[in-house]
């Protein structure tokens, strides 16, 4: 009786416990995970960075530190005892604070990508991950007998107009992914059958949750995106077709765009098919140097009332290429970390004087100040990311794009102040940048890495799907048919090491020119194309006022409280709406070979 009545009550006890308490005890939790946490995430930072910024051929010290580090990582934040804690405070959901829930939510979250009851496969997704990286950032891309850094490949593709050289570099570029397949094979298989363990159906399923959405709804997002802005692709690519055909003295238009025509290995983004009179950037740069482009970055920011970069970023960063008798390679994209989830943040790049990484530079720093900005007593460490994952993205090619308008340049004296220039073609030429990259980030990416992991793609058809998505959604054709020993989608770095994550840009291009429409029209009140954010303190506010929360807010309502709108294509269709009539009259009388509509 005595035993009952003492189960009784403190059964009773439980599920009447205050909130105050069950907060309490939740509380005590999250402070001893995150401190826990913090550490193991540094460690692992730490050994991933050593391994990103230094590969020595046949050396696997690095390897083996990273690996043991992100098992000790995927140890803790997958542990039985962990997920079992976290599972039984949100049964208690309602008793909690919000600020609480999410961070259960995150750390639940992270424990599907890790959960030791499938501790074996954890540890063989670690260590293939790891080899992935390796072999895809030590590899030693050849033009002939002749070793070439990916900056090399890409000035070819942006300005030889020899086919068969262009052909050379194209091919140079892919032969990667060849060397990467049985890799994403394996990876395949192990992060769908991680995410598994915790009820997720697949790993694109588990990825595109993080945004509180189906798979369903992200793919139908991403078409609708598609179909918006497809009338204006169409007139772009019929445009490119003539255009090339001109350039490269082809005897023929062709019906689909062959892929080493294009100036970008992947044929994501177009711009650099033209220079605007009197705003010619890359001539303008390749006169500086890249440690001005990254000053004058900071600069920018600064002049908005964020903070100089700790000096600390400036001794560890690697941010330029590295000497071609360094005996070691590095990771050649672009990156921006946080190390610590406090002030260690450091950016890896190879940034050259050009155009490109001019924008790639503010893109990265956008990352960096989003990480800085979130660094604070509001934001507890666990929540230290962005409202989502596209938020992130968005914030530095917003900044990429403002920093490319002719008020902006001419006020930092990159531009005589009366230079004449072509509004048109540098309408154009953003279009070939934002608008040809939304098929391929929201139809070939986003599909590839769907049929891949929710639909697991057989392995002899990789590059088949490959090709047909890049066809029906860019209507780009390889030079020469690829088969299945070749693998490239494995020569796009976020295949291997970004998964299921691609839909992230699309989402932060819709963002962005809704921020820069924002920002335009209701703060500075300038034309959209036109405009000046240099030194003005209120777009830094706004700015920090976005990024400031991190993932403490609810994406859609922050949405609503900074800007007033929901996620909506309408303010990028409406920058370019001016395009449309430009282009129908340049492409009058040439054969169209996209479909009307968008599949
Ligand atoms: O990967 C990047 C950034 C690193 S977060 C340089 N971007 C995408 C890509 O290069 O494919 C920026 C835009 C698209
Ligand atoms: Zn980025």
């Amino acid at each position: 009786m005595r035993i009952c009545a003492g189960l009784f009550i403190s059964i009773l006890f439980l599920n009447c416990s205050s909130p105050q308490k069950v907060q309490q005890e939740a509380q005590n939790f999250i402070d001893a995970y995150t401190q826990q946490f913090q550490q193991l995430y540094y460690a692992s930072a730490l050994a991933e960075w050593a391994s990103n910024t230094k590969i020595v051929e046949g050396d696997s010290t690095n390897a083996v530190a990273t690996r043991q580090a992100n098992e000790a990582l995927a140890d803790f934040t997958g542990s039985v005892e962990n997920i079992e804690k976290i599972q039984r405070l949100l049964k208690r959901k309602e008793k909690l604070a919000p600020i609480q829930v999410k961070q259960l939510e995150t750390m639940l979250y992270q424990a599907a990508n890790n959960p030791a009851t499938v501790k074996d496969v954890v540890k063989a997704r670690i260590k293939a991950e790891a080899e992935q990286t390796e072999k895809l950032f030590g590899f030693d891309f050849k033009i002939g007998e002749k070793s070439v850094s990916t900056n090399e490949i890409d000035e070819i593709l942006k300005a030889e107009k020899d086919l068969t050289k262009r052909l050379i570099a194209w091919e140079a570029s892919k032969q990667v992914g060849a060397s990467l397949k049985e890799g994403l094979v394996t990876l395949q298989r192990l992060r769908n059958q991680t995410v598994r363990a915790l009820g997720y159906s697949d790993f694109f399923t588990y990825q595109v949750s993080d945004y509180g959405m189906s798979t369903q709804e992200m793919l139908d997002l991403n078409k609708k995106l598609i179909q918006e802005i497809w009338p204006l692709y169409r007139e772009l690519h019929t445009w490119a077709r003539y255009e090339l055909a001109k350039r490269y003295g082809a005897s023929e238009v062709p019906d689909m765009l062959p892929a080493h025509w294009l100036p970008n290995r992947w044929g994501q983004d177009w711009n650099e098919m033209v220079t605007v009179k009197g705003m010619d950037l890359d001539g303008i740069l390749r006169k500086k140097s890249a440690q001005w482009i990254m000053q004058q970055g900071e600069l920018f920011y600064a002049s908005l009332g964020f903070p100089s970069l700790p000096e600390s970023f400036w001794q560890k960063s690697s941010l330029y290429p590295l000497p071609k008798d360094a005996g070691y390679k590095k990771n050649n994209h672009a990156s921006a970390w946080h190390l610590d989830l406090g002030q260690d943040v450091r950016s890896l790049m190879s940034v050259e004087a050009n155009a490109r990484w001019y924008e790639t530079a503010l893109h990265e720093l956008g990352h960096i100040y989003y990480y800085i900005t979130y660094t604070n007593p509001d934001v507890p460490i666990l929540l230290r990311s962005g409202a989502n994952r596209a938020y992130h993205e968005a914030i530095g090619s917003l900044m990429g794009l403002a920093a490319m308008q002719k008020p902006f340049l001419a006020e930092l004296g990159l531009l005589p102040e009366k230079s004449e220039t072509d509004e048109g073609q540098k309408l154009l030429k953003d279009a070939l940048n934002y608008i040809v990259f939304m098929p391929w980030s929201s139809g070939v990416m986003t599909e590839f890495e769907y049929e891949l992991y929710a639909n697991e793609l057989p392995a002899d058809e990789f590059n088949a799907k490959w090709w047909e998505l890049k066809k029906k959604y860019q209507g780009i054709v390889p030079p020469s048919p690829r088969g299945e020993e070749f693998c490239d989608a494995a020569s796009k770095t976020h295949i291997n090491d970004d998964a299921a994550q691609y839909y992230d840009y699309a989402l932060s291009y819709v963002l962005l020119f809704q921020f820069h429409d924002h920002i335009a029209n209701k703060i500075l009140q300038q034309n959209p194309h036109n405009t000046n954010y240099y030194a003005d303190k209120d777009v830094g506010e706004f700015l920090a006022g976005v990024m400031y929360p991190g993932a403490s807010a609810d994406w859609r309502q922050l949405l609503q409280e900074t800007i007033g709108e929901e996620m909506s294509a309408q303010a990028m269709l409406n920058y370019f709406e001016p395009l449309m009539a430009f282009l129908k009259k340049a492409n009058q009388g040439r054969k169209y070979t996209l479909a009307e509509a968008a599949l």
